[in-house]
C-alpha cells in the first residue's frame, strides 16, 4: 500500500480523500491556494503545502506547482478528486513520467473518454447500446445533412471533446441545420480548442442514468449499479439517487454484464462513471464516460456498503477486485443525494461569504460530506458546492421522509443554499411519485413553488 499520497484538491472531495486515507494508513498531504489556509482539507491532512495565489489556474490546475508539492513531499500517488485536473490526460502523463502513481485510468484511457465520440464507437464495438448517430467526426455542413437525414430529425450535434452541454445544439428540421451546426463549431472552438462535433438522434426529456463501475489492474471490472441524476439545472445535477425507479434488476444485470466486458476489453482501470440516457422506450442508451470519482459517488456508497474512494486506492496499489470487496456487490434500500450550493434561491448566482450558523442534521440513516463549519469563509473563486447531505433508507419512500427531516434540520446563516429548494423538490408530487426526467427542474419551477 503507498505510505503517503498527494490530494490535489480542495473542499468536501479532499477531506473525502482524507478520510479514506486515515482508514488506510496511508499519510495523506494536502496542497491549498492562498485563499484556503483555514480549510479544512488543510487542518485534517498530515501536511500541507500552499501551491499559490487563489485564481486555479495559478494553484490547483497549476500542474509545475502541484507536481513540485508532490516532489517535495516526496508522495506515492496523487488522488486528483473531480474536476480541476481529475480528467487531464497530459496531468496523468506528467505523474507518471515523474514516478507518481495517478490514481485513476491510463493516460491513454483518459484520452479516449475525453473523445466522446472515439469513446462511442469503442462503446458500440463491444456491445454497448449507443443512440442512432454519425460515424467519427463530422466533416462538413453536407455531410452533417446526409447524417440528419440517415438518423432522422430532431438530431443533436455535440462537441467531440464537450460536455456539460457546451458545443450542443438541438436540431429539429433541415433548414436550421447548416447555422445550429456552425454555432456548435465555434462554440467548441472558443471553449476546448477543437471544433470537431458528432452527431444523435436526440431524445427528448430523458432520463440521466449513471453506472459505477470499479476495475483492478488485473482485468477484472465490476458494476456496482446505477445512479438516477436527472434532476438538473443547467447541466449542474442537484439531486442524484439510487437504485433508480426505472432499472429493474434484470436491465442492472444485463447492463453491467456488457460494461463489465467492454471495459475489460478496453483496458480501463479504477473507479468510473458511465452515463446513459433512457427515452421513453425505457432503454438504455450509452453518452459518455467519465474517469474520475463523481460527485454524488456517496449514493452508490450508501446502497452497496463499498467504500469506492478506498477501493480506487487499494486498486491504484495493485490490489485485486476479490480483496478491494471481499464478497460479491448487493444492493440493500434506497439512498439520495442532495447538493448544498452557496448559491442565491432565485437568481442561482453564487453566494460566497462567512458562515455564521452552521448546524448540520444527524441521525439514523443520515451522512453529510462536507469542509463547512461556522465562522468559516466561503472564497468565491471556486464551485459553489459546500456539503453533500446524503441519506439511506429501506426503501425510496424511508429515504425521502428521511431526507425531509434532514432538510428541516440543517440550519445554514450568513450566506444562501439551495436547502430550501430542496425542501421544496423534496415536497413535490411528482417528485414523490418518481416522475423524474431531465425536464423536472423546468416544470417544477414553472409551477412556481
Ligand atoms: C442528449 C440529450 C438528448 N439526446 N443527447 C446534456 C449534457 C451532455 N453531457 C449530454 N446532454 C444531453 N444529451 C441526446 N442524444 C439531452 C441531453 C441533456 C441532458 C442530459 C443529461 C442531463 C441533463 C440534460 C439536460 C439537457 C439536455
Amino acid at each position: 500500500m503507498f505510505k503517503k499520497i498527494l490530494v490535489a484538491n480542495r473542499g468536501e472531495i479532499a477531506l473525502r480523500v482524507i478520510c479514506a486515507c486515515k482508514e488506510l494508513g496511508i499519510r495523506a498531504v494536502a496542497i491549498y491556494s492562498d485563499a484556503d489556509r483555514n480549510s479544512l482539507h488543510v487542518r485534517f491532512a498530515d501536511e500541507a503545502i500552499c501551491i499559490g495565489p487563489p485564481q486555479l489556474a495559478l494553484s490547483y490546475l497549476n500542474i509545475p506547482a502541484v507536481i513540485s508539492a508532490a516532489e517535495i513531499a516526496n508522495v506515492d500517488a496523487i488522488h486528483p478528486g473531480y474536476g480541476l485536473l481529475s480528467e487531464n490526460a497530459n496531468f496523468a502523463e506528467v505523474c507518471e513520467t515523474c514516478g507518481i502513481k495517478f490514481i485513476g485510468p491510463t493516460p491513454d484511457v483518459i484520452r479516449l473518454m475525453g473523445e466522446k465520440e472515439k469513446a462511442r464507437a469503442a462503446m458500440k464495438k463491444h456491445g454497448v447500446p449507443i443512440l442512432p448517430g454519425s460515424e467519427g467526426v463530422i466533416g462538413s455542413e453536407g455531410e452533417a445533412l446526409e447524417w440528419a437525414r440517415e438518423v432522422g430529425f430532431p438530431v443533436i450535434v455535440k462537441a467531440s471533446a464537450g460536455g456539460g452541454g457546451r458545443g450542443m445544439r438541438i436540431v429539429r428540421s433541415e433548414d436550421e441545420l447548416p447555422k445550429l451546426f456552425r454555432q456548435a463549431q465555434s462554440e467548441a472552438s472558443a471553449a476546448f480548442g477543437n471544433g470537431d462535433l458528432y452527431m444523435e438522434k436526440y431524445v427528448e426529456n430523458p432520463r440521466h442514468i449513471e453506472f459505477q463501475v470499479l476495475a483492478d489492474e488485473h482485468g477484472n471490472v465490476v458494476s456496482l449499479g446505477e445512479r438516477e441524476c436527472s434532476i438538473q439545472r443547467r447541466h449542474q445535477k442537484l439531486l442524484e439517487e439510487s437504485p433508480s425507479v426505472m432499472v429493474t434488476p434484470e436491465l442492472r444485470a444485463q447492463i453491467g454484464g456488457i460494461l463489465s466486458k467492454t471495459l475489460s476489453a478496453v483496458g480501463y482501470q479504477n473507479a468510473g462513471t458511465v452515463e446513459f440516457l433512457m427515452g421513453a422506450d425505457g432503454k438504455l442508451h450509452f453518452i459518455e464516460m467519465n474517469t474520475r470519482i463523481q460527485v454524488e459517488h456517496p449514493v452508490t456508497e450508501m446502497v452497496t456498503d463499498v467504500d469506492l474512494v478506498k477501493s480506487q486506492l487499494m486498486i491504484a496499489a495493485g490490489a485485486k477486485m476479490e480483496e478491494v470487496l471481499q464478497g460479491p456487490v448487493v444492493h440493500r434500500g434506497h439512498a439520495i443525494e442532495c447538493r448544498i450550493n452557496a448559491e442565491h434561491p432565485e437568481k442561482f448566482t453564487p453566494s460566497a461569504g462567512k458562515i455564521t450558523t452552521f448546524n448540520p442534521p444527524g441521525g439514523t440513516g443520515v451522512r453529510i460530506d462536507t469542509a463547512a463549519y461556522a465562522e468559516g469563509t466561503i472564497p468565491p473563486y471556486y464551485d459553489s458546492l459546500i456539503a453533500k447531505l446524503i441519506v439511506r433508507g429501506k426503501d425510496r419512500n424511508e429515504a425521502i421522509s428521511r431526507m425531509g427531516r434532514a432538510l428541516e434540520m440543517f440550519i445554514v446563516e450568513g450566506i444562501y443554499t439551495t436547502i430550501p429548494l430542496h425542501r421544496r423538490i423534496l415536497a413535490d408530487a411528482e417528485f414523490r411519485a418518481g416522475k423524474i426526467d431531465t425536464g423536472f427542474i423546468e416544470r417544477f419551477l414553472a409551477k412556481g413553488k
